[in-house]
Order: structure tokens, then C-alpha cells, then sequence
């Protein structure tokens, strides 16, 4: 168990979160809504907050801060942002950072294998079915990703906040959606807290986004989600000012701001691993090179081994998922480039392509080929 501040902690994490929030007894999350472990809004409290702020009832958004979030995300940001009460930061901390839809899933399965690696080394390939079920005991091979790196918004939202974040053994794995400027100067500003960010093409990022949201508005045009993308307003967005806060995060803290590409990750994925350990203060030994952990680690989170896992085949849902409408196998459609080509016209595509470029201009980041 870990300790904040500047005193030792036990090096044992990352683990599972929901194996911390998951009672032995009937598997539901132990939520205590009357004393949430995190500071919450206050009901009075928050209706202030948001009845003024401009919002988006059909994808569910509001604007707060001048980014349109997801209404649910919204008090658990309020919390995370509230000096001394939401989230305490510790030494070691690693935040998975993201635009919904763009490579999520995967990072939070290659980092938490990559980090967990000496607990849970990652299985060679499978010889054969009894193989298989022996290496059933690695995290990933029984639970989603979500299960195993919290989101940080949806953890506090739902009530469970700081109590799971304490209880988690150092160094902690957490992700978050959430612009950098939004994030708490405890996080962004602490030598000692390192943030990964994953990046994709954003024509990619509205057709994926499409496809998921479809799930719970399986009538919305994919001419409307693209519309609000252009505008700077459907989740997330403007979503040039998200992966820009991020950009400039890792030019002027490199130490502590990792930016990856999901188009750099499908390339050359173990390169990406070697990457995202160095950075984490975990490089990879010669024996670990020599014996292939890397292409394990690389294997075992490849899009088509963790897609049909039987936990993400699944039409159930995780304990902590359940409060949205979405399964395990939502978060694995096809995971490659240029499905845009599929769902936009070239003018389409030329069109959001010059907005995002016109918004990047002379950061030295761009999305053109
Ligand atoms: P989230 O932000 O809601 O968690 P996220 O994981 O970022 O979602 O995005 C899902 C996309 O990543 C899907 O892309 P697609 O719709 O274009 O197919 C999904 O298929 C892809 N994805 C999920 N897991 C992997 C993986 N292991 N390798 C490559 N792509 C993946």
C-alpha cells in the first residue's frame, strides 16, 4: 500500500481496480453514495453550477469550462478539481490521457501489462488450450482494460473516487478524457506524476465515435455527429484543444508528458512499448529483450486477441461500466486507419482536415500525410 507526499512507498501496483471495488460477497461495487470517499458536488451545489451552462440534451454534453463534456463526467471533473478534496496525487502516478476513441482501450491494456509486468508477466504465445486456460490468470485475459485502469471522471462521478484511489497500490494507473487545462494543477504541475497521451487522426476518432455512439442513438446522422466535430461541440471537443494542451504539455515537460500516436502504435507497436517503459521508469532489461516480453506484451494486447476474449465477446457488462449503455466488445470494432474513407466525402474530409490544421498551425503538429 502506498503512501502520499514524499515518504517510501511499496512498489506493487499497477493492479486491477475493480478487484479493489469488487466485494468477495456478490460481486457488486462497493459505491457508498452517503460518504462517496471523494467531494462530491453537493445536489444544490451542483444544479448551480450547471443550469447555466450550455448544453447538448441528445449527445448528452455540456459545456463546462468552454469544453463540451459528457454531462455524467461532470461532477467527478468537479471533484478531481477541487483542491484537497478529490484526488490526491502520489509519487509515481501514470494518467492515461485521450480523445474518446482514439486508442484508449489499447493503452490502457499495453500499459497496465507493460507496468505489471513483473506480477503478471505476459504469456508466451498459447501452445494449446491447456496453456490457455493456465494463463487465464493474467488481469487482462479475464477482465476489459476499463476494469483494470479507472477513468478517473467516472470513478468520481460515481461516487467512488479517492476511497478506490487510496486503496490502489502504487504506481497507480488512472485515465481521463478530460482536457489538460481542466486537469488539477496537483496532477499537471507534479514532477512526479506522469501523464501518456494517445492521439489519432481525428477523421478516424468521429467515424469511431459515430459507431459508438450509435449504440444508444442508433438514428443519428453521421452528417450531425461530423457537423458538431467541425464546430468544436460534440464530446470532448474542440477536440483541437485537446490534443493541443497536451501537444505543448510534452514539448515544454517532456520528463513528464508522453505523446503517442495510435497510426505510430499500429506501425510499429513494440517500438511504442520500449517508449511508453522508458518513460515510465521501467525499461526493458536485456533479458527481458532476449526472452520477447516485449512482443508478449505486444501480442497479448493486439486488437484481435483482446477482441475475442470471452470477457469482451461478452454481451455482459462490467460492475463499473454498467452505468452507461455500452458492453466490453464496444470498445473493439475494427482498430485500424482510414475507415473515414468509408463514411466522408473527399470534401468532407478536406474540410475537417483544414480546420484541424488552421487550429495546429505552429504547433509543429500535424495530421496530414
Ligand atoms: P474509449 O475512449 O471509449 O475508451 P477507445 O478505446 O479510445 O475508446 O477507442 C476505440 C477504438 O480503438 C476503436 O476503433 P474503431 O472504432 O476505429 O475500430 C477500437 O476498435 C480501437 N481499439 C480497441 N482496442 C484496440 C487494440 N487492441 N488495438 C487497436 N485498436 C483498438
Amino acid at each position: 500500500m502506498g503512501s502520499t507526499g514524499d515518504q517510501p512507498i511499496v512498489m506493487a501496483g499497477p493492479v486491477p481496480f475493480v478487484d479493489v471495488v469488487v466485494d468477495n460477497a456478490g460481486g457488486a461495487a462497493v459505491a457508498n453514495k452517503a460518504d462517496p470517499g471523494g467531494v462530491l458536488p453537493q445536489e444544490e451545489e451542483y444544479e448551480s453550477i450547471v443550469s447555466s451552462l450550455p448544453s447538448n440534451p441528445k449527445l448528452q454534453l455540456l459545456c463546462y469550462q468552454g469544453k463540451w463534456l459528457l454531462e455524467s463526467w461532470v461532477p467527478g471533473i468537479i471533484a478531481i478539481q477541487r483542491p484537497g478534496g478529490g484526488f490526491a496525487p502520489r509519487r509515481g502516478d501514470v494518467v492515461l490521457a485521450s480523445l474518446p476513441k482514439c486508442g484508449t482501450t489499447w493503452l490502457k491494456a499495453l500499459a497496465f501489462a507493460t507496468m505489471a509486468r513483473r506480477a503478471h508477466p505476459p504469456p508466451p504465445p498459447a501452445a494449446g488450450d491447456d496453456d490457455e486456460r493456465r494463463q487465464r490468470h493474467h488481469p487482462l485475459l479475464r477482465l476489459n482494460p476499463h476494469d483494470c485502469v479507472p477513468s478517473m471522471e467516472k470513478l468520481f462521478a460515481a461516487g467512488l473516487g479517492s476511497k478506490i484511489m487510496d486503496a490502489l497500490p502504487s504506481p497507480r494507473l488512472m485515465a481521463t478524457h478530460v482536457h489538460h487545462s481542466l486537469l488539477p494543477a496537483s496532477i499537471t504541475d507534479n514532477p512526479h506524476c506522469k501523464i501518456i497521451y494517445i492521439c489519432r487522426d481525428p477523421k478516424d476518432m468521429i467515424v469511431s465515435l459515430w459507431h459508438f455512439v450509435r449504440r444508444r442513438l442508433p438514428e443519428i446522422p453521421f452528417l450531425e455527429l461530423f457537423e458538431s466535430a467541425c464546430e468544436g461541440r460534440c464530446l470532448s471537443s474542440p477536440i483541437w484543444d485537446h490534443i493541443l494542451g497536451y501537444w505543448n504539455a510534452s514539448k515544454t515537460r517532456p520528463e513528464t508528458v508522453l505523446f503517442l500516436r495510435y497510426e505510430e502504435l499500429l506501425h510499429d507497436p513494440a517500438d511504442s512499448v520500449r517508449k511508453l517503459a522508458r518513460f515510465v521508469g521501467q525499461p526493458f532489461s536485456p533479458e527481458e529483450e532476449e526472452a520477447g516480453v516485449v512482443e508478449d506484451i505486444v501480442r497479448l494486447c493486439s486488437f484481435e486477441r483482446m477482441k475475442n476474449l470471452e470477457v469482451n465477446r461478452a454481451a455482459g457488462l462490467s460492475p463499473v461500466l454498467q452505468q452507461n449503455a455500452y458492453t466490453n466488445g464496444s470498445f473493439f470494432r475494427k482498430g485500424g486507419t482510414g475507415d473515414w474513407a468509408n463514411h466522408m466525402t473527399p470534401e468532407m474530409a478536406e474540410r475537417l482536415d483544414a480546420i484541424v490544421e488552421e487550429k495546429l498551425r505552429g504547433s509543429g503538429l500535424s495530421f496530414r500525410s
